[in-house]
C-alpha cells in the first residue's frame, strides 16, 4: 500500500469534502481516503498495483474540483 496526499482546491463545505472522499474511495485499489477541508488536502492509501496518482487526480477533477500531487 502507498500513502499520498493530494492538494484539492474548490471545496467550500463538508459536503464537498464528502464528495471527494466518495469519488476517491470509488476508485479501484483505494483502501481509504480522508479529506481535510481546511487544509485543502486529501490523504489516500491505495494499492499501486491497481491504481496510480494520475487516476486519483482525474477522479477528483471529474467531480468538479482541482487536484494536484
Ligand atoms: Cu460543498
Amino acid at each position: 500500500m502507498k500513502n499520498i496526499s493530494l492538494n484539492i482546491s474548490g471545496m467550500t463545505c463538508q459536503g464537498c469534502a464528502k464528495t471527494v472522499v466518495r469519488v476517491l474511495e470509488a476508485v479501484n485499489g483505494v483502501q481509504s481516503a480522508a479529506v481535510d477541508l481546511a487544509a485543502e488536502r486529501a490523504d489516500i492509501v491505495f494499492d499501486e498495483a491497481q491504481t496510480n496518482v494520475s487516476v486519483l487526480v482525474n477522479a477528483v477533477e471529474d467531480a468538479g474540483f482541482d487536484a494536484s500531487a
